[in-house]
């Protein structure tokens, strides 16, 4: 063979050389005719799905009523038949989802969660949302509903259904019944299919849904406005060039004090060439724009006819009010208690679908995240989507109790019986009610109290847990009270959302509320010595002082006038065990995750000017008529 080589190759070069030699020295020089003959040596594709693969994927545009077409990929094992359909709708890049590796085995290319459905014969479908990736037509960030605020004729709830329309009618393995889920935007899209299901759409299980955005959602919560919002708008809704917002890698706390008002800052970084930020600082209050996208409301308004399993994160950093604000906007409707379920897992946002056995310092006992998703989700899609189904035994509410660290059972949610436990004098906290007096401390807008400590930066894992960050590292700040109870001798079990009654008068025109509800370890603790005197946030939460008299109508605040503020911490189930306290940090600002509140009135907090923050005195009531409590759902 290579003999027979060398003999080919010398009879070339001397045929080489004698073409040479006949061709002029200035063309043998520039040598344009060799390059001219070159062959491009890339190819336009390559399909990586090889013929060993255990799996199909097939990529395919699916036709919308009008006319665009959806990208979807559609992945499932050789050979599977009859098989339930498990449907995402992501803005997140379907491909992306079907490739996490470039792998011959299903499991691999798609993500974690998916594995247990596929390994049964479930047939897997991403589809790009429309205007996304490889899908045709216009994207509109959460685009509402058809209607008063979206002229054309069509939202998610068409394209879900034109999409599971064309599934059970072309996809010739499936037994014609489909499940959907996702988490965060998929779980809105999730909810959005349920708004005029198709008859095929049997089951869902929408994850951390962005529900209300701005009632407790991403872009605001109780009205005041979440910076992180930002980020994300620039990473969505820009085609090229986007990303996080190019204000480098240094603190974040001091880049946005730096940039002055939410609008200021959008100013510096050209945000307001992005549609969505526009939009959403022309509505700063809770107007029919943003009550017209809720989507607890417009489900409310429904007759729910697919069962829905809904999951949220006990320390979910995005989306902690959706899933159960849209189950307690179903659960009216769910006579035998069993087409709405809840779900709250001891997770950060979206980590049910990822390994789940910790959470910053905190540690489970075992994968939660996959002991949900095998033992919970797959039964109950499994009894809704199987063909020869086996009874449905889904609880109807289920959440893990953090302290225990157990799965517990319940027929409703909360579970709880609401107990007021009060603020009082010496910074204490009891189940009476104490006699009247006050605290008070300066909130300055040119020191807010920071979400973590410095440098702050909003992304990655700092933020993924900032939620559960120990909360000594501003305890003892003149601008942050703590009220605390004495060490339990028993057990404080809660299971619900706890409510906040704040009494509080301020110096200002304008002021926000911050409570945070807080675990206090034990002093020592050598079994785990990072825990020891830990302060754990239960739920932390914030209200917009202008909102008092509802969220529609925002009004200056008197000064010195005592008002009752209210509001909800998110939903936990969790066991103060003995040797612990629990504690009550009230604080004016939450920074900068939250725009700081200026304290003098101005019409929209977004567009406040230099000139507008001031300082103010916060004068927290307690006792008598005036009793500040925060409402612990205690387990019965
Ligand atoms: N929390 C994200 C989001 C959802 C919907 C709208 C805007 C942001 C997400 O993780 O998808």
């Amino acid at each position: 063979m290579k003999k027979t080589f060398r003999i080919a190759a010398s009879t070339a070069l001397a045929a080489l050389a004698i073409t040479l030699s006949a061709i002029p020295v200035s063309a043998q020089d520039g040598g344009h005719a060799a390059t001219d003959t070159m062959l491009n040596e890339q190819v336009k594709a390559y399909d990586w799905v090889r013929p060993q693969a255990d799996y199909v994927r097939r990529t395919v545009m699916v036709p919308m009523r009008d006319g665009k077409k959806l990208y979807t990929v559609i992945v499932y094992r050789k050979g599977v038949k009859d098989a339930p359909i498990l449907l995402s709708r992501t803005p997140y890049n379907a491909d992306k989802a079907t490739s996490r590796n470039r792998s011959q085995r299903i499991e691999e290319i798609l993500p974690v969660m998916d594995a247990e459905f596929v390994n049964d014969g479930y047939i897997r479908v991403y589809q790009d949302v429309r205007g996304l990736d490889g899908s045709e037509g216009d994207y509109v960030m959460n685009r509402p509903l058809r209607g008063p605020l979206n002229p054309t004729k069509v939202d998610h709830a068409t394209d879900a259904y034109d999409t599971i329309d064309w599934l059970v009618k072309n996809v010739k393995e499936s037994n014609g019944r489909v499940g959907i889920t996702g988490s965060s935007y998929l779980g809105f899209t999730s909810l959005m299919a349920l708004i005029d299901p198709h008859p095929a759409l049997k089951a869902a299980v929408p994850q951390s849904p962005m529900v209300d955005g701005w009632m407790g959602d991403d872009w605001f919560h109780n009205g005041a406005f979440r910076t992180f919002a930002f980020d994300y708008d620039l990473g969505q809704t820009v085609k090229k060039g986007g990303g996080a917002v190019p204000k480098g890698t240094g603190d974040e706390y001091s880049a946005y004090l730096a940039a002055g008002s939410a609008a200021d800052y959008a100013r510096a970084y050209g945000l307001m060439d992005l549609p969505v930020v526009r939009k959403v600082l022309e509505h700063p209050s809770y107007d029919a724009w943003w009550q017209g996208q809720a989507v607890d409301k417009l489900l409310a308004n429904r007759k729910l006819t697919v069962p829905t399993m809904l999951v949220v994160g006990q320390w979910d950093q995005e989306d902690s009010y959706g899933a159960p604000a849209v189950y307690q906007a179903l659960e009216k409707q769910d006579a035998n208690n069993d087409m709405v379920s809840l779900v709250i897992g001891p997770w950060r946002h979206s980590q049910v679908n990822y390994e789940a056995r910790e959470l910053g310092p905190l540690k489970w006992e075992g994968d939660t995240g996959l002991q949900f998703r095998t033992r919970y989700m797959k039964p109950f899609l499994d009894c809704h989507l199987k063909t020869d189904a086996p009874k449905c035994d889904t609880p109807p509410v289920l959440t893990y109790a953090m302290g225990d660290n157990r799965w517990d059972v319940s027929q409703r949610w909360p579970a709880g019986n609401y107990t007021p436990l009060y603020l009082g004098s010496g910074f204490g906290l009891s189940w009476t009610k104490p006699s009247e007096g006050s605290d008070s401390y300066v909130s300055d807008p040119a020191k807010p109290v920071p979400m973590l400590p410095r440098p702050v930066h909003m992304q990655g894992e700092e933020w993924r847990t900032w939620l559960v960050h120990d909360q000594r590292f501003v305890d003892g700040r003149p601008d942050v009270l703590s009220y605390t109870t004495g060490v339990l001798d028993k057990p404080v079990h809660i299971m619900g959302a706890p409510r906040v009654d704040l009494r509080a008068a301020t110096s200002g025109r304008d002021s926000d509320f911050v409570v945070k509800l807080i675990d206090v370890y034990p002093q020592e603790n050598s079994a785990d010595p990072t825990m020891a005197g830990y302060q754990l946030g239960i739920g932390i939460e914030i209200f917009r002082g202008r909102y008092v008299n509802g969220f529609s109508s925002p009004a200056p605040l008197e000064p010195g006038k005592t008002y009752a503020f209210t509001w909800s911490l998110p939903n936990a189930n969790h066991v103060f065990l003995p040797g612990h306290r629990i504690m009550v940090q009230v604080q004016s600002s939450l920074f900068p995750l939250y725009d700081r509140n200026p304290q003098s009135w101005v019409p929209s907090i977004m567009e406040a000017r230099p000139g507008d923050y001031v300082k103010a005195t916060e004068t927290i009531h307690w006792g008598g008529d005036a009793a500040s409590a925060i409402w612990l759902p205690i387990a019965p």
